[in-house]
């Protein structure tokens, strides 16, 4: 987002410290703590995913604001796999990006008027699915129905970076009771930089000096927090985006040393949607009996195994690889709550 780092991160105490919480996060957090206790009493597993892009606002009566590309397709795509796999799903997702079930009805690929037939003959006029459509609208219409009437999709939203951060950690503490039950699964796109509250403009940036520079500050690393206090017992898995496939392997094992947690699965931009790879410490991938809250000093970089997940698009293209994302998390995640 920016080009230079002049300064030392903020760290997540100093953030927290600065930086007000959203208006609804009390109310949220609430809503969460019945969805976690009613499926922790059912001793169901539980997934945490997060999906699509923060958002940095610049004003603080904020007219503009810097974004990335992410529409919210893995986290939409994988929740809806982690239902299937009877899991109890949080999904915490950018307003308005893309959420299980209506994902495949979104306005620019698949939009809902353009699969129903109007018989104006009739009066009042009818209006129907149209046959070739109604195959895969009942498929996905009943697996929805099913997730609401179980109560075992949950769905809360933020906007901006702010937003993301004082979300994952009130509910990865409120996540804490469920031990090695809980998966999170943080797949949205969340901005490096960000623009502290303290050095916004009120009101709208104007024009009248030409070019606009603007200095931002590093955004937490908050998966140390994450995996060290807030939740030591979880199974996390985090996302790594590059576009320079060179970089992908050791900027993910990099992420793994530094923080200690069980999962890296980093995805070039443009081969994403039909490869991934897992980086992961052998002792997670064996099943063997792993160490939370193991220091990341501890870990070592050699022993990290690496596992390439690619479908065949052109022989099937109707194959999701999220389905075999969540398919190898699910066995993975399995061996991690039996060795406890
Ligand atoms: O939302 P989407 O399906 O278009 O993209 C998914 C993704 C590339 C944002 C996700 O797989 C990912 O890598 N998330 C982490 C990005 C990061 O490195 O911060």
């Amino acid at each position: 987002m920016a080009s230079e780092e002049t300064q030392a991160p903020f760290s997540a105490e100093q953030f927290f410290a600065t930086q007000p919480p959203p208006p609804t996060l009390d109310e949220d957090v609430a809503r969460v703590r019945q969805f976690i206790k009613r499926h922790t009493e059912a001793n169901q597993k539980i997934v945490l995913v997060t999906s699509g892009g923060t958002t940095v606002p610049l004003e603080l009566n904020v007219v503009r604001f810097l974004d990335n590309f992410s529409a919210g397709t893995r986290g939409a795509t994988s929740a809806e796999y982690f239902l299937k796999a009877g899991y109890a799903v949080i999904f915490m997702h950018r307003q308005f990006s893309l959420q299980p079930f209506s994902r495949h009805y979104s306005h620019s690929t698949h939009p809902f008027l353009d699969f129903l037939d109007v018989d104006e003959h009739e009066v009042p006029a009818r209006i129907d699915v149209k046959s070739s459509e109604r195959p895969q609208l009942l498929s996905v219409l009943s697996q929805y129905k099913q997730a609401h009437e179980g109560g075992t999709l949950h769905t809360l939203t933020f906007v901006t970076v702010n937003d993301y951060l004082w979300l994952l950690r009130a509910l990865s503490q409120e996540l804490y009771v469920c031990g090695r039950n809980v998966l999170f699964y943080l797949a949205a796109a969340v901005s490096d930089f960000f623009l502290p509250r303290q050095k916004m403009s009120e009101h709208k940036i104007q024009s009248g000096k030409g070019s606009l520079h603007i200095e931002m500050d590093q955004v937490p690393k908050i998966l140390k927090p994450l995996v060290s206090e807030w939740t030591r017992e979880g199974f996390i898995v985090s996302f790594k985006l590059e576009t320079d496939h060179n970089l992908l392997i050791p900027k993910a094992r990099g992420a793994l040393a530094r923080y200690g947690h069980q999962v890296v699965i980093g995805n070039n931009l443009h081969r994403r949607k039909f490869e991934v790879v897992f980086v992961a410490p052998a002792a997670v991938n064996s099943g063997t009996r792993p160490t939370p809250g193991q220091e990341p000093s501890e870990v070592d970089p050699k022993d990290f195994v690496e596992t390439w997940l690619r479908i065949d698009l052109a022989k099937d293209p109707h194959k999701e690889i999220e389905e075999d994302i969540v398919a190898e998390l699910v066995r993975r995640h399995q061996l991690w709550a039996s060795a406890a």
